[in-house]
């Protein structure tokens, strides 16, 4: 199947149903099971901004090494027209916990973002025409390519917040 990731003229694009209902559900168990296994990303591995700051949330790698069970129930068939899934980062907020603007350091063909959580809260890439506000959707991924795009997590208004970053192609 391809997949019409076709960038827009600031090199993003959105993917309708990345995840199905049922993916969506088995990863909101999988936190659950799992919580233990979030990393304070405030210390571990700072998330470093534009500005300085560094980002407050915490944060897991799932890959098959690492999480095969969950890897090959929900990940292993999720290449986007023949570019491979590589590994996914689960990033966890609490209310309060934001990333400010900066460009992600990994170098992978593409990036996609999708909410597991109904949180009320959002991803907001920064383009030369102004902030692109990508409203929280379980399910729903929104992708960049290369790390060009600057973007920021707003501080999270949810009592939790969590997303996965798709890494394809490297
Ligand atoms: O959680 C998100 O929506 C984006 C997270 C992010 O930008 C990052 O982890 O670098
Ligand atoms: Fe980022």
């Amino acid at each position: 199947m391809v997949i019409d990731i076709t960038p827009d003229s600031e090199g993003l694009f959105e993917i309708s149903e990345l995840l199905s209902h049922d993916q969506v559900s088995l990863m909101r168990d999988f936190i659950d099971a799992n919580m233990i296994c979030l990393l304070d990303r405030s210390k571990f591995k700072p998330n470093t901004c534009l500005d300085g700051s560094v980002g407050n949330y915490r944060s897991m790698v799932i890959s098959r090494e690492t999480h095969p069970d969950i890897w090959f129930t929900v990940f292993e068939d999720m290449s986007i027209n023949d570019i491979p899934l590589t590994s996914v980062m689960l990033n966890y907020y609490n209310k309060g916990d934001h990333i400010s603007s900066h460009r992600d350091k990994q170098n992978n063909i593409y990036t996609v973002s999708t909410a597991v959580t109904d949180s009320s809260d959002c991803l907001v890439f920064e383009t030369s025409t102004g902030d692109v506000i990508c409203k929280d959707n379980p399910g729903v991924g929104y992708g960049f390519y290369g790390n060009r795009p600057v973007h920021r997590v707003p501080v999270v208004t949810s009592d939790s917040r969590v997303t996965l970053l798709l890494m394809y192609g490297n």
